[in-house]
């Protein structure tokens, strides 16, 4: 697979809230990459996979447009992008391929904390700002609001001691930005996470192959990351009552122990978190010589 026609390109942030995580993300699916000079691309060492390093808005586009084959974005800017097509009357041609459970935020409506607000009708009639144009717009006509739209490309929160707008659409996570500015939440409007994106141009068998191990290392890169693997030593007796205090296990694996008579050896994978009261409530019900691991790697 030297031919570059038939190398898989991936979209990541350059220099954002996302690249770290993404790209501890890929490392973890075993991938290497090199660094170009001017930092835009980063070749695949190991595997015929390389990434485009680019603003997170422009993630969408590339994927639709097929210059990359998958990209690693906020579920706010592709919903942005899905939005603003279907405004213009065209169709965004990507498909979201699954979450990768970093990045959450929020997109919110906010308002100077002593506006009274009494769900979407509040709404009705005022000026909102937001970087969110597409999605605020799909918002107010799915409730029937009729509300003016007041691009800001930045500094949303400072739009209504400016006199721009009574309210205003951003994201919000830990909400301080919010509280600095005296604004309060008052609605949801896309609960967000960093997605992985797929153009829909057909890749052929041999790079659609390649999206499918790299796709199934992702997953089972999110597997792993509560997992854990629990061994002990149960009596036969006690086998149906610790399998049910095992934390998201479906069928234990069970030994017999050499030279033991009644008692079994219990392995499971937990997709849970193995807190110490589950260990104790385990030994309470007769387990004993308790080993809780570490699972490095999944594949379903
Ligand atoms: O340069 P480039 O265009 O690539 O980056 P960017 O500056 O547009 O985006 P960046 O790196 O700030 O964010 C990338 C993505 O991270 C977003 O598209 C979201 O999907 C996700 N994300 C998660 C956030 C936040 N949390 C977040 N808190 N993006 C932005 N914020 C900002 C928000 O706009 C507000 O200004 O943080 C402020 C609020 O944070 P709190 O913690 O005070 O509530
Ligand atoms: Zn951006």
């Amino acid at each position: 697979m030297d031919n570059p026609e038939q190398r898989i390109k991936i979209a990541v942030q350059k220099s954002g809230r996302l690249t770290d995580h993404s790209l501890d993300m890929l490392a973890r699916c075993g991938l290497k990459f090199t660094q170009s000079k001017d930092q835009l691309f980063c070749y695949g060492e190991n595997m015929p996979i390389d990434l485009l390093l680019v603003r997170d808005d422009d993630i969408p586009g590339l994927v639709s447009e097929d210059v990359c084959d998958l990209g690693i974005v906020g579920r706010n800017i592709v919903e942005e992008k899905r939005l603003a097509l279907l405004a213009a009357g065209k169709e965004a041609s990507f498909d979201r391929v699954f979450e990768l459970d970093f990045g959450h935020c929020r997109l919110a409506i906010a308002a100077p904390e002593e506006t009274a607000y009494a769900g979407p009708a509040s709404l009705q009639g005022a000026r909102i700002a937001t970087s969110y144009v597409a999605i605020v717009s799909d918002y107010l006509a799915r409730h029937s609001i009729d509300a003016e739209i007041v691009y800001f490309s930045g500094a949303v929160e400072i739009a209504p001691k400016l006199g721009k707008a009574e309210f205003i659409c951003d994201l919000v996570s830990t909400g301080s930005t919010l509280a600095a500015n005296h604004l309060r939440e008052v609605d949801t409007v896309l609960e967000s996470e960093a997605i992985i994106i797929q153009t829909r141009a057909p890749l052929g068998s041999a790079k659609q192959g390649l999206v499918d191990r790299i796709l199934q290392r992702l997953d089972g890169v999110l597997q792993v990351r509560e997992s854990k693997y629990i061994m002990l030593h149960a009596p036969r007796a006690a086998l149906e009552e610790i399998a049910r205090l095992l934390p998201g296990s479906e069928s234990p694996t069970v030994i017999p122990l050499e030279g033991k008579g009644d008692k079994v050896a219990v392995h499971a994978v937990c997709r849970e978190t193995v807190f110490w009261e589950t260990l104790e409530n385990l030994k309470a019900a007769g387990a004993s010589s308790l080993l809780v691991l570490p699972v490095e790697k999944m594949l379903a």
